[in-house]
């Protein structure tokens, strides 16, 4: 079995405990961190997603694959942090809307960002608008983003902007939004700047919109 296969596999697993064993011998096998993250854990993500929408699997099954992935990622950061050419910094501040509880996405993203040489304030999960307003008061970031799981929190998307407009603080920064239920059209719809459908794709989009 390749070494991609068996994360992959054992994420949709939820087996937590031998992750970082196989993501460590993928790496001596010569796969790019890139490669595991995308093609294997994301994609592990995904497919438990999918089992849980069909009634395959259950929600201790979805806790069990969320601690796997975390337990990877905790083995991944630092390398990736050495490993990545930082080619600009920038500030972002980044949460997890309000009322959602999702945050596996959002921290890749920060892993990517911090990759790329970016200062990030992570606001956490369930993030209220004022909580946003102050981040961007004291932090001056270039971009705020905002990373939403569920299509019902997504409705407060417009709510979040409101604030940071209500707050004269709209025109001083970039936002970005992303998140599995999250597309294009969706951002372009509320004048959000940035949006991207992985990871990796928002860590660019980043660096390029801090060299403009
Ligand atoms: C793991 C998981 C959980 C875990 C969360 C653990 C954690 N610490 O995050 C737990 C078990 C707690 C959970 C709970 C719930 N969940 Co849930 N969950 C998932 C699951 C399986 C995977 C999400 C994930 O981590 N994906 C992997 C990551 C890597 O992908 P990602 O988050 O999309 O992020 C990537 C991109 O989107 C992007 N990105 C993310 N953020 C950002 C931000 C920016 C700015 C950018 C540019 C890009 C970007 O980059 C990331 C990396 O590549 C999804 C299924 C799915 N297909 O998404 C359901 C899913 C999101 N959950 C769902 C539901 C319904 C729930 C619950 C309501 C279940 C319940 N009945 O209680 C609760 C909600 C709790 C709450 N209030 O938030 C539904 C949502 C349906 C909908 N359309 O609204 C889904 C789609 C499952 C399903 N098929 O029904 N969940």
């Amino acid at each position: 079995m390749s070494s991609l296969k068996e994360i992959h596999d054992a994420v949709v697993a939820g087996n937590y405990k031998d992750i970082q064993e196989l993501v460590k011998d993928a790496i001596d096998k010569g796969k790019s961190l890139d490669d595991i993250i995308n093609n294997a854990l994301s994609v592990a993500m995904i497919e438990v997603g999918d089992k849980f929408g069909s009634g395959e699997l259950y929600m201790p099954d979805m806790l069990l694959a969320a601690k796997a992935m975390k337990t990877a990622m905790e083995y991944i950061k630092p390398l990736l942090k050495g490993s990545e050419h930082i080619s600009e910094k920038g500030t972002l501040v980044i949460g997890t809307v309000k009322g959602d509880l999702h945050d596996i996405g959002k921290n890749l993203v920060i892993t990517m960002a911090e990759g790329q040489g970016f200062k990030v304030v992570d606001l956490g999960i369930d993030v209220d608008y004022e909580t946003f307003v102050k981040a961007i008061k004291e932090n001056s970031p270039d971009i705020v983003a905002f990373s939403g799981l569920l299509t019902t929190t997504l409705a407060n998307i417009p709510e979040h902007i409101k604030a940071i407009e209500d707050a004269g603080l709209r025109d001083k920064v970039v936002l970005a939004v992303g998140g599995a239920p999250v597309t294009q059209h969706f951002a372009d719809m509320y004048g959000i700047e940035i949006y991207a459908p992985d990871a990796s794709a928002a860590a660019k989009k980043f660096v390029e919109t801090v060299k403009r």
